[in-house]
């Protein structure tokens, strides 16, 4: 295996301990994996070659742990982050598992269950940021609905702009380094879930009281889930400055949340994804959100999650190789060539470039006769994607 697709700190991959600790469980059949203790599961990640691990709460320390068990384990934790080196860049509260959140967390119709959602949220910012958490993501898997005669749409997003808005002011009451991710899905495990998309996200989070400390957490298989283009979603987002954090994956169109492992499934898409990264200098973390086949045992894990980073390795490489070939760089000099004829009606708005404008005249007929090159663009990008070239 050559060494230059070996991770290492700089490129930032990290895990969840429910990625790696995944035990295969789903809807129709039981584990297939022991469980892992979240210190099996550093040392698993160090093995790899992972920089960073994140959780959920209960990830970590059980739901019911006294608080002598949560200090014993948090201890534990730390004393195996200190062994690898791993740190923890983002970490995350669980409103989905318990019963409790069966009709979501801070959108729940019981206000007993949604201050328990604050509660629980309080303390395992808490908890994030001692392990050095920077980034807080929130995934509202339960916030939505199965018929739409439970929960009134409008009231469910003014519930969680309240919840959001009072978790702000306490991580700056708390003077935290901390910032909000928000995740969007569309649906799974709720029949419809709120703000199903990083757009809604967008949309949404300029409605808060602080803005400026909410961004997003966009995940590849959520936006393939509903039909979109994922890098058009973190495009927006990045060109908004608000691209905090990113769960990679892999995911087909039309099907439950696969969560596979990154460039499984859609290469072109994905090798697209990870040149907008590179090329933009994005720096947060690479996050794999994703876990092995169910045909896996631990063995396998360290293969999907190797994998994962592997892929996002090669995927660097052949940006940088698109980025450099001679054919594609004059293709697209040509492609956004400027003659710098309409130079006059460029920029802002003024009476006299608008009354020009309308006064010129285009070669519509030839304009539309033009011939794109596209086809061989995509046909180099394919050949460098199939190392033919
Ligand atoms: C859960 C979900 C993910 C979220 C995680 C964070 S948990 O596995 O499917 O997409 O990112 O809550
Ligand atoms: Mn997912
Ligand atoms: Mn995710």
């Amino acid at each position: 295996m050559s060494d230059r697709y070996q991770p290492k700190p700089e490129h930032k991959f990290s895990f969840g301990l429910w990625t790696v600790g995944s035990v295969g469980r789903d809807p129709f059949g039981e584990p297939v994996r022991e469980r892992l203790s979240p210190v099996d599961l550093v040392y698993l990640l160090a093995e790899v070659g992972a920089w960073g691990v994140n959780f959920h709460d209960n990830d970590l320390v059980p739901i019911d742990a006294t608080p002598a068990e949560r200090d014993r384990i948090v201890a534990d934790f730390k004393k195996a982050l200190r062994d690898t080196g791993l740190v923890v860049p983002m970490a995350t509260t669980n409103l989905f598992s318990d019963p409790v959140f069966k009709d979501g967390a801070f959108t729940s119709n019981d206000p007993r269950v949604r201050a328990y959602a604050l509660q629980k949220t309080m303390r395992a910012i808490d908890l994030g940021v001692e392990l050095g958490a920077k980034i807080y993501v929130f995934w509202g898997g339960r916030e939505g609905v199965e018929t739409d005669a439970a929960k009134n749409p409008v009231e469910a997003l003014k519930r969680m702009r309240e919840a959001l808005n009072f978790l702000c002011e306490y991580v700056i009451d708390q003077g935290y380094d901390l910032k909000f991710a928000l995740e969007a899905k569309p649906n799974e495990p709720r029949g419809d879930i709120y703000l199903a998309t990083t757009g809604h996200m967008l949309a949404f989070i300029e409605t808060l009281d602080h803005p400026e400390m909410v961004g997003v957490n966009p995940e590849v298989a959520h936006e393939h889930m509903a039909g979109l283009n994922f890098l058009h979603a973190i495009a927006q987002a990045w060109e908004a400055g608000k691209l905090f954090h990113i769960d990679l994956n892999d995911q087909a169109f039309g099907r439950y949340d696969q969560d596979f492992r990154f460039g499984s499934w859609n290469l072109k898409s994905a090798f697209f994804l990870v040149k907008f990264l590179e090329d933009v200098g994005y720096e947060g973390p690479r996050h794999f959100d994703a876990h092995a086949y169910r045909t896996e045992d631990y063995e396998g894990v360290k293969e999907f999650a190797r994998g994962c980073m592997r892929t996002y390795l090669i995927l660097k490489e052949k940006a940088e190789q698109w980025n450099s070939d001679p054919e594609i760089r004059a293709l697209l000099e040509e492609i956004n060539a400027d003659d710098g004829s309409t130079d006059m009606f460029k920029g802002r708005y003024t009476p006299e470039k608008a009354a020009a404008l309308k006064m010129a005249s285009f070669d519509r007929v030839a304009l539309g006769k033009r011939g794109l090159a596209y086809e061989r663009l995509d046909q180099l990008t394919i050949e460098i994607l199939l190392g033919v070239r």
